[in-house]
């Protein structure tokens, strides 16, 4: 590889590792309640989340598709508040729809992520890719 090329390659690699600070913009989104008691939403997955303020009601089932819009980049989907109902981590393949299921029970806002990276770049949530689920 010609030595020009080499350093393109190490200066895209340290842009990349350095990192801004990601700003997402907030979209929230309130589920609504359907007749079987149901809340029912869908988010859509690139390289964030699509809403990332998803607001439920406590005691109430959640049903959420996830749907990747990606052609290569798998991601995944993880809430970790078993205290509150939620233990959820679950694989979202490139281009993939998936439906998870949960209740909240409490009250509360609470982080979900996507943990995937690749090698040794950042977390896809570190750059971004986490939302919140707020519980009323
Ligand atoms: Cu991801």
């Amino acid at each position: 590889m010609p030595i020009r090329s080499v350093g393109y390659l190490l200066l895209a690699m340290l842009l990349c590792m350095a990192g801004e600070d990601y700003v997402v913009a907030e979209e929230s989104v309130e589920l609504a309640v359907a007749e079987d008691g149901v809340q029912r939403g869908s988010v859509s997955l690139d390289d964030f989340y699509h809403p990332n303020h998803l607001i439920v009601r406590a005691g109430k089932p959640v049903e959420l598709v996830l749907k990747s819009l990606t052609t290569i980049t798998p991601h995944n989907f993880i809430l970790k508040e078993p205290e509150a109902g939620l233990n959820v981590e679950e694989e979202i393949g490139a281009g993939k729809t998936v439906t998870v299921k949960f209740t909240p029970t409490r009250p509360g806002t609470y982080t979900f992520y996507c943990d995937k990276r690749l090698l040794f770049f950042k977390s896809h949530r570190e750059k971004g890719m986490e939302g919140r689920l707020e519980v009323r």
